[in-house]
């Protein structure tokens, strides 16, 4: 086994001469004199697929990454030679395949820069052991180059001088640099000289990345078994690379129930019912929003999934209902592991109809996890999947559960080397059977998508929600998904922000930590300060092992949970803003959270950034990562902000000084912005909204901001019936011009907004609407600072 990139020329093989190029539509194939087949598919003019054939005979072209729905087609596809090269020319790229050995170099068309180029290029070893090869790929590293994305690797956002593996591990109480942990997300994206691509390496088996790691100008990256089958995406900006990624591996299916943006209170575990019902009553004596309950793994009856514990929870459905009048929504957990039991329904239909994975020679996998001895269904079979997607019938439709948790998918397995299935259990990835070895990192995946299938048919024609443990590539399509087992340190808030964002950049955003941390027990200041950085991540949930004492917003005396409440509260003002965000993901493919690099990869002082970023378009955060702290330096990305708290501006492109007790924390707004609020709600839809409160941000100059809307639930969008709302600001010295653009069809309770304005440097004098001039009666004026009109405004114009 090949654990490094080292020359190691006596078991490499490299491609020889081309003998022969054939052209099928945009699929290009170059034939070595020994037999190598490299096929270059022009997705676009900016995604090149590379695919490699050792033998010239490809395997079947399958893949659970890459969605049907990508785009496809290019301007401009031209394929050229000179003496030494083959060259493919699209509109954006240039790429050069050598005559001699196959390696390829690509520039962009426009300047002629080298982006990308090999340097061994496609090489390999024979797997005697598997049989197949073990698959290398390795490129020079361009001067000052920096490298993001691979997921959820627990390290500082520039990945460069490191190096990776991907093999979806049970990583209980991580740290630092652990590696690998829960997921696999092949994809990562460099950055030099202002311009930034990314490679997809659409290789399932345990893989490996090398950032100039091993040697400082190389970047590499290999996997034990299957094709080098890559893509390469060029933006030039980093912003493009993702949207494009996202893109070919898939946006969420559906916009998320608005209430899943809301907060989560979870713990291992709530149980029995009464001690369910007191902290749900809790919440609402106290004030603090909250739209979920979690039930994990003890609700059922010996870790039987899909059973209820009849000691703890005698009549679920009653339970479930009277929570759901009280606004709160029950998930529960849902394990892989089915017990061996032949009493026990599931068992017995999964062994009667032959739907766990086995040996190689015939056996069944057998593991223990909390059920004791268990099978696995096979979730890489389509009628496993659908099969347990119909288990979901009682629980959803009948019960009324409304989200599944999928937890220890990756698949985990206690008290055996590796923590997870031995390489030989046999798969049928849908009809292309294999070993583990193959199957191994999408198994998670498959799983969530199968609870997926079954949450969407039954929660119908509500939207479904999952979460997942384990992920890979394109997994973002069915499900959100938290980090894991992490522990309440102030080490590991700073590793939640770097987490989130990294999945964020790596196409994946509906992503959140166990907020105060897993394992062990936060004091109160770490716990505030987490659920300060928590409310900006898009999976907001508090989860803890139980077993260190509580954890919930009122655990640690009252001036915590007054803080705590505080930014609760902010989340759900914000809601608006963050669905408007989720609905630019969803639709776009535009991660939720930016980095600063993905923000402004322009300034050179944004590449090694970690602890700032953007939500959405236009807010600005930053966590308190230490105690006793009153505030922090960080660094303000180019342009004016405002501070949110003060409305003070700021003038980006230095690190500074930013005041933050801990009832406050850095959060600063784009000048120009329009920040859509909700009232405060307990949970979303207690209140029918009858007025959006729109913050308005002066700038002098253009800024433009967009509200998403609709029914908060439901299907009825994908018909058209949304409301988006865009604003165009326009600020001079004595005026400010607001238009409104309307689409969709559907209909805001509201009637109006609130606007109210930060920063606006004159006094009002006039005021015209869509044109009239407006008495000041008749605007609701507050100050100077709010004035009430009606939502169908074109134009508000101000004027000293
Ligand atoms: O072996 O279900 O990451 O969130 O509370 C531990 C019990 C199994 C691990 C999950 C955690 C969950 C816990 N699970």
């Amino acid at each position: 086994m090949i654990l490094n990139t080292e020359l190691e020329y006596k078991g490499n093989l490299f491609p020889s001469k081309i003998v022969s190029y054939e052209k099928n539509l945009n699929v290009l194939s170059f034939t070595c004199t020994n037999g190598v087949v490299l096929q270059v598919t022009v997705r676009r003019d900016s995604i090149l697929r590379f695919r490699f054939s050792t033998t010239g005979i490809f395997e079947n072209d399958f893949s659970y990454a890459i969605t049907k729905y990508a785009s496809r087609g290019y301007n401009k596809l031209e394929v050229t030679e000179d003496d030494a090269n083959y060259i493919i020319t699209t509109s954006k790229l240039i790429c050069r395949i050598s005559k001699l050995d196959l390696r390829t170099s690509i520039y962009d068309a426009k300047d002629k820069s080298l982006i990308c180029e090999d340097e061994l290029g496609f090489h390999w070893e024979e797997s005697y052991e598997h049989g197949g090869d073990v698959v290398k790929m390795s490129k020079t590293s361009q001067p000052g180059e920096s490298y993001y994305g691979l997921g959820d690797k627990p390290v500082d956002n520039n990945l460069k001088g490191k190096r990776f593996e991907n093999w979806a591990t049970d990583s209980y109480a991580y740290g630092r640099d652990t590696d690998p942990i829960y997921k696999t997300i092949p994809f990562y994206t460099a950055l030099h000289n202002k311009k930034s691509y990314g490679i997809f390496f659409d290789n399932t088996f345990r893989s490996f990345f090398d950032f100039s790691h091993e040697r400082r100008n190389i970047t590499s990256f290999w996997a034990q078994g299957g094709e080098m089958n890559y893509y390469f995406i060029y933006g030039p900006e980093m912003s493009d690379v993702v949207v494009n990624y996202t893109d070919l591996t898939g946006k969420p299916h559906e916009m998320p129930a608005l209430w899943t943006l809301g907060y989560h209170q979870c713990k291992w575990s709530y149980y029995p019912e009464s001690n369910v019902k007191e902290v749900t009553a809790k919440f609402r004596d106290l004030k603090i929003p909250c739209d979920a309950i979690y039930l994990d793994i003890d609700y059922m009856e010996g870790f039987r999934c899909f059973t209820w514990s009849e000691e703890y929870f005698p009549n679920p459905k009653r339970m479930v209902k009277e929570l759901a009048d009280d606004g709160f929504k029950t998930i529960v957990i849902i394990d892989p592991g089915i017990k061996i039991d032949m009493d026990y329904s599931v068992f017995r239909e999964g062994l009667e109809k032959d739907y766990f994975c086995k040996r190689a020679d015939g056996p069944y996998m057998k593991g223990k996890v909390w059920p004791g001895e268990c099978y696995f269904p096979d979730f890489t079979n389509p009628e496993v999947r659908e099969w347990w997607a119909n288990l979901f019938q009682e629980l959803v439709e009948d019960i009324g559960v409304k989200g599944v948790w999928n937890d220890m998918n990756e698949p985990a397995v206690m008290d055996v080397p590796g923590k997870t299935f031995p390489n030989d259990v046999r798969h049928d990835y849908d009809g292309n059977q294999c070993s583990h070895r193959k199957a191994h990192n999408v198994y998670g995946m498959q799983m969530a998508r199968a609870t997926y299938q079954g949450l969407k048919k039954f929660s119908y024609p509500k939207r479904p929600f999952v979460i997942t443990r384990a992920a890979y590539s394109g997994t973002q399509r069915y499900t959100s998904s938290w980090t894991g087992d992490n522990i309440a340190t102030w080490d590991h808030l700073t590793i939640a922000n770097l987490q989130a964002q990294r999945m964020c950049m790596s196409g994946f955003s509906f992503i959140g930590s166990d907020i105060g941390g897993f394992a062990e027990q936060p004091n109160g200041e770490l716990y505030a300060r987490w659920i300060q950085l928590g409310i900006f991540h898009p999976f907001c949930r508090t989860h803890s092992s139980g077993d260190h004492g509580d954890q919930e917003p009122w655990a640690f005396g009252t001036a915590i949970t007054d803080v705590v409440r505080k930014f609760i509260e902010i989340r759900y003002q914000l809601l608006p803003y963050l669905y408007t965000a989720f609905w630019r993901y969803a639709e776009e493919g535009i991660p939720i959270l930016k980095s600063l690099v993905l923000y402004d990869q322009h300034d050179p002082h944004t590449h090694y950034r970690n602890d700032e970023f953007i939500f959405g378009e236009k807010i600005l955060a930053c966590p308190i990562t230490g105690p006793n702290q009153t505030g922090r330096r960080m660094y303000i990305p180019i342009g004016k902000w405002y501070n949110f708290w003060s409305d003070e501006v700021v003038e980006g492109g230095t690190e500074q000084w930013v005041d933050a007790d801990l009832d406050s924390m850095p959060i600063f707004v784009k000048e120009g912005a329009i920040i859509p609020k909700y009232p405060i709600q307990q949970y979303v839809g207690e209140k029918t909204i009858d007025e959006l409160t729109l913050d308005v941000y002066y700038k002098e100059g253009k800024e433009s901001s967009e509200v998403y809307e609709d029914a908060t639930d439901g299907y009825d969008y994908i018909k058209g019936r949304y409301s988006l709302r865009t604003f165009k600001l326009l600020g001079k010295k004595k005026e400010l011009i607001i238009q409104q653009h309307k689409s969709g069809k559907f209909i805001t309770t509201y009637k109006t907004f609130k606007v109210s304005l930060h920063g606006l440097p004159f006094k009002i004098k006039e005021v015209e609407i869509d044109n009239v001039v407006i008495p000041f009666k008749d605007l609701k004026l507050n100050g100077d600072n709010t004035l009430v009109l009606n939502k169908e405004f074109n134009e508000l114009h101000l004027m000293a």
